[in-house]
């Protein structure tokens, strides 16, 4: 069913009703796959809303994803925030209106900044697992066929029917997470790193087979992932501003691999075979590692940049 700006209107009333009159949260933060401790980050007194009981939010049915808001403070000048523990992803079955629905109910209620982050695969051949990519721009595979989160009647209200997106992801925010990273450089583990890169979003559920790996490395991605870009689209539309992270979880696989060379293939012998198939086959308990281990660093820096940002 199409988004109607009455359904977030309605799911605005709602959340309103659950909230101090005078909470009006300025920026938004989605957390990532495995990245729900970052709700630590908003600080007493905060509620809690789950998805379920919001009127028209898609439910996430993804492992690591609780599902539910969280408002309240950030950082020492107390920003007020809505932090989404949990989001809804194209691959579950959503609509992209319905997955980005939440987006539009937190630019009414007032969010001027977006926060993104995501966990996605290392195409870079310089990123490590565990390193922190500051998004400045995208390429959006699925978009790029038809599959956007924008198709549909304008919703007017919002922003206008063609948007620009050369301007998307935010310089001033970029610098602040810049400056953060390096705010914190003393207490971080030394063989995380921060890099600017280009995100690559793809439909999922699989991840992406060798060829298709390559075949996005050359066309200009840094990461790939599913998630992230339909978000970054419609708070655009919004005229949200917004910030993009990536923690890279894992390193796809770019070598051709077996390639069914019969004399190659015929003169291997068991071992060599395994060998050739064990490397680097992705998995979700890999990418939910790679976040719980990386989440507390990831929280300190959101902390770290609202704080940079409310500073100005
Ligand atoms: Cl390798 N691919 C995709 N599409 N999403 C991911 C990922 C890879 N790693 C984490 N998320």
């Amino acid at each position: 069913m199409a988004t109607t700006i009455e359904s977030i209107r309605e799911a605005v009333a709602g959340l309103k009703n659950l909230l101090p009159a005078d909470f009006k949260p300025e920026i938004g933060i989605i957390g990532g796959s495995g990245l729900s401790a970052l709700e630590d980050a908003v600080e007493q007194p905060k509620w809690e809303v789950p998805y379920g009981k919001i009127k028209g939010f898609p439910v996430s049915t993804v492992p690591g994803h609780a599902g539910k808001l969280v408002f309240g403070h950030v950082g020492s000048e107390k920003t007020m925030t809505v932090m989404m523990a949990g989001r809804a992803h194209y691959y579950e079955g959503h609509e992209l209106q319905t997955a980005t629905f939440p987006i539009r109910v937190l630019a009414l209620l007032g969010m001027k900044t977006l926060i993104v982050t995501n966990a996605a695969g290392g195409l870079n051949s310089t990123y490590k697992v565990g390193d922190v990519v500051v998004l400045h721009d995208h390429i959006n595979f699925a978009g790029l066929s038809g599959v956007n989160p924008l198709r549909g009647p304008n919703l007017d209200d919002f922003g206008p029917r063609f948007i620009a997106l050369s301007d998307a992801y935010d310089l001033e925010l970029r610098r602040a997470a810049h400056l953060a990273w390096k705010a914190l450089s003393k207490d971080r583990p030394k063989q995380m790193a921060m890099h600017e890169g280009v995100y690559a979003f793809v439909g999922g559920p699989n991840y992406e087979t060798r060829a298709e790996c390559r075949m996005l490395s050359t066309l200009g991605a840094d990461l790939v992932g599913m998630s992230t870009v339909p978000e970054i689209i419609v708070a655009r539309h919004s005229g949200v501003r917004v910030l993009a992270m990536s923690l890279v979880t894992n390193a796809v696989v770019m070598d051709p691999g077996p390639r069914g060379d019969a004399i190659l293939l015929a003169e291997s012998n068991e071992t060599e075979l395994s060998d050739m198939l064990k490397e680097g086959k992705a998995n979700h308990e890999e990418v939910l590692e790679a976040s719980r281990n990386a989440a507390q660093e990831i929280k300190n820096l959101i902390v770290k940049i609202v704080e940079v940002e409310a500073s100005k």
